[in-house]
């Protein structure tokens, strides 16, 4: 027979261990919310062709956009898609290559592309959900408004924080001149594109936290340089490199960007050409 105080103390050590296991699975439900799985579904899924993806609420979006609103319940789960340097570098040739007939027909090859991996993210993953996917270039059918604000959608998903010229105590440009606001990402600084929102319209979730995005300008004088070069030249890159990032678009792909939709046929043949070179060096 054993003392007493030893089955006291094998007593607490069990409890502490129940306390401890309980506040871990606990957090990790609060984390691991519906919303948060599905998003880490897509982003997991859209990863290698060069997407990222997070989840936000209507009612994150609508608290902060004060004209373009999101009408659906504000517990539903949507999902931000952003593009980094690989989608244009490396998914965008393979895509043409596979896809050529229907680009003849014409169209923007990176919002076909997009709307590609898109659709086949939602029926691949999701085939039984209601999903409607809302792209940037999309407008609201009686206004010249967007359908969906992307900075402010991103903004509330946590991807990349919306540096608003108001936030400039004191700015240097006329306040009469209309000023854009600018998105950074802390992972990619200003070299991504919003692309789409996905909305899962009968998925709600009551548990998922708001957290901020992370402010990685920071200060005055950095905010007030990037909103001058967003509103400069939009040819000129500065802007996008007002934080350090190594993923950077290629030289190739930012005079894609900066040339006019009308004149961007022969970059298309050019990036080809090095895809088709690129290919028959592999097999060799
Ligand atoms: C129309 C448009 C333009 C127009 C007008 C610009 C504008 N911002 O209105 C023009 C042609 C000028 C333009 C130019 C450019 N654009 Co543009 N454009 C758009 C587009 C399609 C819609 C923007 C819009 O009309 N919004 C509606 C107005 C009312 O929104 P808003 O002014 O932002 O106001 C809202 C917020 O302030 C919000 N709000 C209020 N308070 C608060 C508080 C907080 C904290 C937050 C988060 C939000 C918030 O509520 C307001 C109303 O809803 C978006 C894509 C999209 N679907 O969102 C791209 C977009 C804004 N453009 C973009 C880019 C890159 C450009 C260019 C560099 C060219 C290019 N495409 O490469 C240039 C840069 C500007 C310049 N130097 O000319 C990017 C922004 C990237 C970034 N990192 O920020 C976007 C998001 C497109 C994308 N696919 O990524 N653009």
């Amino acid at each position: 027979m054993l003392p007493g105080w030893i089955y006291i103390g094998v007593a607490i050590h069990v409890l502490i261990a129940i306390v401890f296991i309980s506040s871990l699975l606990y957090y990790h439900n609060k984390a691991n919310t519906l919303a948060v799985k599905v998003a880490t579904k897509v982003d997991k899924y859209l990863k290698e062709f060069g997407y990222d993806a997070a989840p936000f609420l209507p009612k994150w979006y609508n608290d902060l956009s004060t004209i373009v609103k999101l009408d659906y319940a504000p517990n539903t789960v949507c999902v931000v898609v952003l593009s980094n340097a690989d989608m244009f570098d490396k998914t965008l040739p393979r895509y043409i290559s596979e896809h050529d007939p229907e680009l003849k027909q014409g169209g923007d090859c990176v919002d076909l592309c997009t709307r590609h991996y898109m659709n086949k993210a939602v029926t691949e993953l999701f085939p039984d959900e209601d999903i409607e996917i809302m792209y940037d270039w999309e407008l609201q059918t009686n206004s010249r408004l967007p359908k969906v604000n992307m900075s402010t959608a991103g903004h509330a998903a946590g991807l990349a924080f919306y540096n608003r010229p108001e936030e400039v105590e004191s700015p240097s440009w006329e306040s009469k001149r209309k000023m854009f606001g600018c998105s950074i990402s802390p992972k990619y600084s200003g070299w991504f594109g919003y692309r789409a929102v996905l909305i899962f319209k009968n998925l709600k979730d009551d548990d998922i936290q708001y957290l901020p995005p992370h402010d990685a300008v920071g200060t005055q004088e950095l905010k007030t340089k990037l909103i001058e070069c967003f509103n400069g030249d939009w040819k000129d890159p500065a802007w996008r490199d007002i934080i350090f990032t190594d993923k950077r678009y290629s030289d190739e792909q930012l005079e894609y960007f900066n040339t006019l939709p009308a004149d961007r046929l022969p970059r298309i043949q050019a990036l080809m050409e090095r895809f088709k070179d690129e290919e028959v060096k592999k097999d060799l």
